[in-house]
């Protein structure tokens, strides 16, 4: 199906937990709706070329693969087991774009807290029950090892309990379900969070540019997301154990202080994590007055 090039049409989810945090992205980066109403399936772009199509995130994978729609915001799970369901198929393939850095989660295999795990060949000859089975399938497949696995919709945790699996394949994130059903995560599969999923071919036509341009703008609110300004004086002997603590600050700007030929003042743009142990450690470098600002805006 040819879909109109003049729009993009972004497929997330209605309602669940990637919902509120993929519309505040959009609207960050400055893409408004003319329907704020989370009932209607179909948002037309308010002063943009940008649409939004709201569903069940286990359809957005293949919505964009039918070319309904040209991307989507998903769980990296969701996008990496349709894929694979899809291989093989006349579906357009898919690919990640971006990492949203948020709803981050892992697949993760669990067994009862009694069992002793010496590895994974330990579910050689057991039933796993897991809503992935494409991509439980394939970890399985590297390892060589044959067990079976029972696919379920939903409830995975308690398959055990019911008699249904002697191991799971589930999705983690504090770990509280695990541990309210008795069991252990024993096995990482893989590290999800919400990313933008798009065909992986160009649309070949004026969709390329308006992916472009959504990119940069989305880009942009991530990297001021992960941006804080961090404000502070230091002695000039002490200036490089300081800058040795803020790797990440891409070309800081230091200058003089007025009345001290001893001090400098850093300003510094730092792009990783500022946490209480940086700046404690960068106080016991020398570092004085120390100030962490948020950036509301980033022109590079
Ligand atoms: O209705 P719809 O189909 O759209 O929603 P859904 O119910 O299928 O999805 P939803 O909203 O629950 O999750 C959407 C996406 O959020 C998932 O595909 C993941 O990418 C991401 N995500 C992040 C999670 C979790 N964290 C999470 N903890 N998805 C599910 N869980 C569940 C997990 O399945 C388990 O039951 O939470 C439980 C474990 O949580 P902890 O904190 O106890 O470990
Ligand atoms: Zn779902």
């Amino acid at each position: 199906m040819s879909r109109p090039s003049d729009r993009l049409r972004v497929a997330m989810q209605k309602s669940g937990r990637l919902s509120d945090p993929a519309r505040n992205l959009l609207k960050q980066a400055g893409f408004q709706f003319r329907s704020n109403d989370k009932d209607q399936l179909f948002c037309y772009g308010d002063g943009c070329a940008v649409d939004l199509v709201l569903v069940r995130d286990d359809d957005i994978p293949q919505l964009i693969a039918e070319n309904v729609c040209d991307l989507g915001i998903v769980g990296r799970n969701v996008l990496q087991e349709k894929a694979l369901e899809l291989r093989g198929t006349s579906h357009a393939g898919l690919q990640e774009l971006m990492p949203l850095a948020f709803g981050g989660c892992r697949l993760s295999l669990a067994v009862p807290n009694g069992l002793d795990w010496r590895g994974p060949s330990d579910l050689d000859g057991r039933r796993i029950a897991t809503s992935y089975p494409e991509l439980l399938g394939e970890y399985l497949q590297a390892r060589g090892i044959d067990a079976d696995i029972v696919a379920l919709k939903g409830s995975v945790e308690i398959a055990i309990k019911l008699g249904k699996a002697d191991a799971i394949c589930d999705l983690v994130s504090s770990g509280a379900t695990l541990v309210a059903n008795g069991l252990k995560e024993t096995e990482i599969l893989l590290q999800s969070e919400a990313v933008l999923a798009c065909q992986n071919t160009p649309f070949g036509d004026g969709r390329d540019a308006l992916l472009a341009d959504f990119l940069a703008r989305i880009d942009g609110v991530m990297k001021v997301q992960a941006s804080k300004l961090i404000l502070c004086q230091t002695g000039k002997r002490e200036l490089n154990a300081v800058l040795r603590l803020l790797p990440d600050a891409a070309a800081p700007v230091i200058s003089p202080v007025w009345g001290d030929d001893e001090a400098l003042n850093v300003q510094a743009l730092c792009t990783s994590a500022v946490t209480w142990q940086r700046l404690e450690a960068m106080k016991s470098a020398g570092a004085r007055g120390l100030m962490v600002l948020p950036v509301e805006k980033l022109l590079a």
